[in-house]
């Protein structure tokens, strides 16, 4: 799905601002009034928006509408809808008939509208339903408790460890386009100068539409030109993409049919990505990740997206000597992914697949019981597929994208395992033009002998908190037993290279300890430094990602004070002791040729 851009064929309205609100009671109908409307800010979660628990705990659906023009031009072709994001399930109705339905919170989706709307005044009603389930990713548990003098209470558990925002999270615009139009542009670059491409067109006409591609450098010079739906394109000494140097071009499309012309312009950076025995290679050359796993969580607009937060984040990792970022857990709003591509930001870009775990949270909020077998009660196999597919569509041309990661932290251990992931991990290699590598990110409970994902990956990516979970205040203790534990995972898979995707300890800004203590600013700077001592003894090591770039909101239970402080900055983006400790070091490594 292209993202919405102004073009000399395409005109895009933007729908975001204030809308009017309401929580919704299981059975209303959906075309009755909103029940004591109040106004919401869109895009932002609407959990931390008025101070008022129902709001933030809420389980199950909500409206919002808003009214909007449409004016005469926007009649003349095709007139779509579309979001970026609602969480999690949508209903969406223009003058009170059915436009979209989807399912799935963190990918686009689109409806045209046309035949909906009127010259003049139009309604928008969006109902956002927020529950998860064993079928849905993220996964989450709908329960219910009966609690005495209360009666039974409806809860949603999540299968997770990050605050379950809910709404609309990502920007809604309208946007038209002629009758025959550009659906699809797909790119596959190489270092040599050649760019595959292939346009795919949609429409209601029987002819084949003419089609005319140019590619243009950053300056917007033409430096290669053809025609046809694929085929070929030269680019004479192409200046290539490289962490902390995106270099972009633009792929210029034409689609013409009876004097009517649509256009599009596709970013797009020329660089290799490849997998050789233990090393990562982008433009041929061994790579090393230092960087985060993160989360789209601010103050108040929650998983919302914040441009500003966005690209201060990103000024924040170029500060550390940061090159690297894991989209963690969920795909991010492409937003992000165009800073990254061109920041020069490399991405490992991940499905919302967490919480396929039928025996783990990192919270403990599950029976730790191990009788129950993950594979035989999730039902996530259609969905999972499904967003694999737009999310490789959505973010095949993203140069800054490097790897895949097919899921976090699920029961990869348990028999089943090797079922579910292997038909997924081979829909990602066919699904994608640019055959990127693929990784599944582990837990602690999958070791080198039990673990049924590493097999099927290009990449060991694993999430250790020896010292942290275990061994507690024994940073010493959780690195020798994580030294041990990467060896032995080189020793099982000598031709695939490793990294560490999360490593961390909480940390409450502002308290301090000498000797060190657990929360403190101290215990979090010395466990990062620890680790690293292994990370540096090991040669077949391709990369460090801390978990967490910065404290993010939680659901409430025991072992989270306010949400979870392994940020490295607070919540409010400000340096705990252990980012000027990564600084040091971050800018001391290279991006290429670290590890030999
Ligand atoms: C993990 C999870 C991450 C948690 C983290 C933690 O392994 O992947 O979602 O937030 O641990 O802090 O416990």
């Amino acid at each position: 799905m292209l993202y919405p851009i102004n073009t000399p064929s395409r005109m895009v309205f933007d729908l975001n601002g204030v809308w009017q609100f309401s929580l919704r009671r299981p059975g209303e109908p959906d075309d009755g009034p909103l029940q004591d409307p109040r106004p919401m800010p869109v895009p932002a979660a609407y959990n931390d928006i008025y101070p008022d628990a129902a709001l933030r705990d809420h389980v199950g659906e909500a409206a919002y509408e808003r009214t909007f023009t449409v004016s005469a031009p926007m009649l003349a072709g095709r007139l779509v809808l579309r979001f970026g994001g609602v969480a999690h399930r949508a209903r969406v109705y223009v003058n009170g008939a059915l436009a979209a339905e989807h399912l799935g919170g963190f990918l686009p989706f689109e409806a045209e509208i046309g035949s909906l709307v009127r010259l003049g005044e139009n309604t928008l009603r969006v109902i956002a339903d927020n529950t998860l389930t064993l079928e849905t990713l993220p996964v989450g548990r709908l329960v219910e408790t009966e609690y005495p003098g209360l009666g039974r209470v409806r809860e949603n558990l999540p299968n997770f460890d990050f605050f379950n925002y809910a709404g609309i999270l990502r920007p809604v615009v309208l946007y038209t386009t002629p009758e025959t139009y550009i659906s699809r542009i797909r790119v596959d670059p190489h270092t040599d100068g050649r760019v595959e491409y292939q346009v795919e067109w949609g429409g209601t006409g029987e002819a084949a539409p003419e089609i005319g591609v140019e590619v243009r450098n950053a300056q917007g010079d033409t430096v290669a030109a053809g025609t046809g739906a694929g085929g070929v394109l030269r680019v004479k000494d192409p200046i290539l993409w490289e962490p902390g140097a995106g270099y972009l071009y633009r792929l210029a499309v034409r689609c013409r049919l009876d004097g009517a012309e649509d256009r599009y312009e596709l970013p797009f950076g020329i660089r290799s990505v490849e997998v050789r025995g233990t090393q990562f290679l982008i433009n041929g050359k061994p790579f090393y990740f230092k960087g985060f796993g993160k989360h789209e969580d601010s103050c108040i607009h929650g998983q919302g997206l914040d441009e500003a937060v966005n690209v201060k984040d990103l000024a924040l990792m170029d500060w550390m000597g940061a090159n690297s970022l894991r989209t963690s857990h969920y795909p991010y709003a492409e937003e992000m992914l165009r800073l990254c591509d061109a920041q020069g930001v490399v991405v490992i870009d991940e499905l919302p697949a967490v919480g396929l775990h039928a025996n783990f949270v990192a919270t403990g909020l599950l029976d730790k019981n191990g009788t129950v077998n993950t594979w035989e009660q999730v039902k996530t196999t259609p969905h999972h597929r499904e967003v694999l597919e737009k999310l490789v569509e959505r973010d095949e041309h993203y140069a800054c994208v490097v790897m895949w990661s097919i899921a976090n932290e699920p029961a990869a251990e348990e028999e089943g395992a090797a079922e579910y992931f292997a038909p997924l991990c081979a829909l990602a290699r066919e699904l994608d033009r640019q055959r990127r590598p693929v990784t599944i990110v582990t837990y602690e409970g999958c070791a080198p002998d039990t673990c049924k994902a590493a097999p099927l990956v290009d990449v060991l990516c694993v999430n250790r908190y020896f010292g942290w979970y275990n061994y507690c205040g024994r940073v010493d203790a959780g690195a020798a037993v994580l030294e041990d534990e990467l060896r032995r995972w080189h020793e099982k898979y000598p031709d695939k290279p490793l990294m560490v995707c999360e490593y961390g300890a909480d940390a409450v800004a502002g308290v301090h300890s000498l000797p060190s203590v657990m929360f403190s600013e101290e215990y979090q700077a010395e466990f990062l430094d620890t680790y690293h001592k292994v990370f540096d003894a090991l040669p077949f090591f391709v990369g460090e990602q801390v978990w967490n770039f910065a404290d993010f909101a939680t659901a409430q239970n025991a072992m989270r004070v306010q949400g979870n402080k392994k940020g490295v900055f607070t919540r409010d983006r400000q340096p705990k002791a252990a980012a000027f400790l990564l600084r040091r070091r971050w800018r001391a490594i290279p991006d290429f040729g670290y590890k030999g």
